[in-house]
Order: structure tokens, then sequence, then C-alpha cells
């Protein structure tokens, strides 16, 4: 199965590199659309612009179109800085064209981005549940310039804990957080309703380097990769990785102070956080002391390439369990503009250190979203996770299994999907698609997952472009 999984998952990328291959022979199309943008007179002009065309333009030639009446200076390397960030300070490549409409209002620009998956999940084996839910999120963010400095405020919404019902979502092997005082165990938990609410500058302070500050009562500390409803590569999946809580699960923290870096091609974050992850009530902000800290060097070679190492120590992240976590991550990511999309991969390693076990935990991910055409998607993700919590929800078993066959389980999870679009209108794009995930199990707990369990999704997609 493992040896199947790795298969397709190169079969993609060698696809994906034909496909590149390809480009290369046809005349570069993003200059053809530039060109032509009818002059607007007025917002109502702007309005009317095709966005689908500034979609598939990168952000640096975004940024330096002459669009009248749209203020977007490329000079302003302050303000080219925020908008290429996604969640909280967190960057891909920057050849990634992020999904995302954007309207100028008076001095101000803005941008919105969001997502909405309507899922059907059927997963077998012992523990294996069915659920149709709902994963959305929505982002607003402003962006103003203010003296050779720029601001943005930035706000993402999601209504996760009305549209999944029961506080989770069934997903094998997931782990993490807490609903009606249990661990989860084997389902996702949703997001909270105030994913982030934060406030960035920037400000050049030399040649070529930028000075960053961002704060945010909820918000993305200099943690790990681009968290994953937010990451190129993940688009076209619903399932949060089962190494969510060693990779990217800081994405919502609260009381987050960053301080950043830029200079050419390299940044240096540090920030500080409330380290306890939220609580059962996602309706809610929830406050506590900085008590974590984390930094984060990333390195931006080229247009289509990212790279990051962070490290940081994250207190009592658990509420169920005591200890705190020292984390260290280390990712690498490429998007590969072409004609008819962009073709995006993640290489992302995760680490928890447990203060109270002891334990070093490993996670390993590989994920791709590749276009076939204009409107057909594949998608792959492979991980290898250490998942010591599988049973913390049955204390008694927990302890036998730990005297008997260990505490730690390495599980596989190997998935592969297709999305297509059946709807692009101006503002939306409309897919369906459908994944299968199977899974590898240490045959000393087969016994309560069966050897080979397997998980589908079937969904649609919505997302705001
Ligand atoms: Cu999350």
């Amino acid at each position: 199965m493992r040896g199947t999984a790795w298969c397709l998952l190169w079969v993609s990328v060698f696809l994906g590199a034909i496909h590149a291959q390809d480009t290369r022979q046809k005349p570069p199309d993003d200059q053809s659309k530039q060109k032509p943008q009818p002059k607007p007179q007025s917002m109502d002009d702007m309005e009317g612009m095709d966005h689908s065309q500034m979609k598939g333009m990168d952000h640096s030639q975004m940024k330096g179109m002459n669009m009248p009446g749209m203020d977007m200076p490329d000079d302003d390397p302050a303000s080219a800085l925020l908008m290429d960030q996604a969640s909280g300070t967190s960057m891909g490549p920057k050849s990634w064209p992020m999904p995302m409409h954007m309207v100028q209002l008076g001095s101000w620009r803005t941008m919105f981005m969001g997502s909405v998956f309507l899922v059907d999940t059927q997963q077998s084996g012992p523990r294996g549940s069915d659920k149709f839910y709902a994963p959305n999120w929505f982002m607003g963010a402003a962006e103003h310039s203010a003296g050779k400095g720029s601001f943005l405020f930035q706000v993402m919404l999601s209504l996760d804990p009305a549209t999944i019902t029961g506080r989770s979502f069934p997903e094998l092997f997931q782990t993490g957080e807490t609903a009606f005082g249990r661990p989860l165990v084997d389902a996702q938990h949703p997001h909270n309703f105030i994913m982030a609410i934060g406030l960035n500058y920037a400000r050049p302070v030399a040649e070529n380097t930028i000075l960053q500050l961002y704060f945010a009562p909820v918000g993305d500390p200099a943690l790990g990769p681009v968290a994953f409803p937010h990451r190129a590569s993940a688009a076209e999946l619903p399932q949060a990785p089962l190494g969510h809580h060693w990779q990217d699960s800081t994405h919502i923290a609260d009381e987050v102070v960053t301080v950043g870096v830029t200079h050419k091609m390299v940044r240096l974050e540090a920030s500080g956080f409330y380290g306890t992850e939220p609580g059962e009530n996602r309706w809610i902000i929830q406050t506590g002391p900085i008590n974590s800290w984390s930094t984060r060097f990333s390195v931006f070679p080229a247009k289509n390439w990212m790279a990051q190492v962070s490290v940081g120590r994250v207190a009592h992240p658990e509420r169920q369990s005591a200890g705190d976590v020292v984390r260290s991550t280390a990712s690498l990511h490429y998007t590969r503009p072409l004609p008819w999309g962009s073709w995006s991969s993640s290489l992302i390693w995760g680490r928890n250190h447990d203060t109270f076990t002891h334990r070093n935990l490993n996670s390993y991910l590989a994920e791709s979203e590749l276009p076939i055409t204009r409107r057909n998607f594949l998608t792959g993700r492979v991980e290898l996770v250490d998942k010591d919590e599988l049973f913390s929800d049955q204390p008694s078993l927990e302890e036998l299994l730990d005297r008997t066959v260990g505490s730690t389980f390495r599980i596989g999870a190997y998935t592969i999907g297709y999305t297509r679009d059946v709807a692009v209108s101006r503002y939306w794009e409309t897919g369906v698609g459908a994944n299968l995930t199977a899974y590898t199990v240490p045959g000393a707990i087969q016994p309560y997952y069966g050897d080979h369990p397997l998980g589908v999704s079937v969904y649609l997609r919505v997302r705001l472009k």
C-alpha cells in the first residue's frame, strides 16, 4: 500500500514536470493578460475587471501593474511584503497567486479570501465513522501606506463551530484538543469563529531591509509552515494533516506578538504568544499571558521557492495533559506557475518534544496539488506521524498497551484526490471532488483499527477568487 501511494505521488510529480516543460515552449501569456486592461475611470469600472485574469498572474507582477485609480506602488517593498503574507506573518512561495478578490476602497487596498467545503466522509474499520460537515473560513485584510511603511489589518473568521456539529469531524488517527471534556481521538476539531484578528506594520529601515511588527489578540506566531487552510499545496484537501499538532497548529494562538526582519531573500522572526490551544467554546476569544515563544528563519531563494526552519516552546498546549511542547519544524515549498494554474508542493517535518513524558515525536508530510488542466486538479498527501494519544480517551486500555506494546505508534496516511471545477464565475470557483486515504498501522494496534482502514471523502468546494 505504501509503495502504491509513493508511486502515485511520483506519477503526479512527473506529470507536473512534463507540463512544466511544455509551458517553456509557449510564449508567456502573463504578458498578454497584463496589457490590455481597459482604463478604469472609477471604482465601478474596477469592479468590472475580470479578476480571473488577475489570478493567473504572480503577485509581483500584479503589484507592478499600472492601473489608474488603483494605488499599487511597485516601489513599496513594505506593502509588497505585507500583501505576500497568508495567515499572520507566514508566507508561501511568492509566485503563488493567492486566490483572492481585491478591491480598492479610497486609499485602502482590501483583500477578501475564503473557502467552504461541504464534505461527506466515510471510513472503514472498527474506529472509522461517517459524517457530513462543512469546514470553512473567510478572511478580510486591508492595507494602507503610512509614510515609508505600511499597515495591514487582518480578520479571519470561521463558521466551523456551527457547521461542524458535535465539536469534531471524523478523521482516523487524528488527535489534538478536546470535545465534551474528552481528548479528541480519530477526530479533527473545528476552528474558532475568530481565527485571527491582528495588525501588521512593515517599514523599510535600510536598503533591502524591512522591519516588521505584528500584534494579534488572535493570530499566527512565527512557528511552522503556512498553516494548511492557507497552503497552496493543501488547497484541494478538506482534511487536516495528521501532523497538524506537530507542524502548524499554533496558527490560532492568542496574544501573538511578532518582530521580523526581512533582508533581501532571508527573514528572521521572533514571537511571543499564549500557548494553550483553543478551548471548546469556539465562539469566544480566550486570553492568557504571553508564556510561549518561537523563532523562524525563512529563505526565499527564488519566486517559486520558500523554505523555513522554526523552533518554539509552547507552554501547556494541551488542556488534558501536563507539560510543555518544544516544537521544531522545517519545510520546503514550491510553486510552479503554469498557463492554466499553479502546481504547488510542500515537504514538511515537525517534531514535538513533550517536557512531561520526555517523548520526541516526529511527523513528516509531502503534499502536492497539480492542475492537469484549468479545471481539473490532482492532489496527493503522504504522511508519517508518531502518535501517542490514540488511546487517551480510554485510560485503562492506554495503560495496558503502554505496559505491553508501547505508547507511540507510527501511522502512515496516503491520500490521493481529484477535484473538478464545475462552475467558475468572476468571484467564485466551485468544484466537486473526492479523495481516498489509506493508512498503515503497526501490528500492535491493528486489533483496534483493522489492518487496512480506509477513508473516503466526497466534497463540494467553493472558493473566493
Ligand atoms: Cu488548525
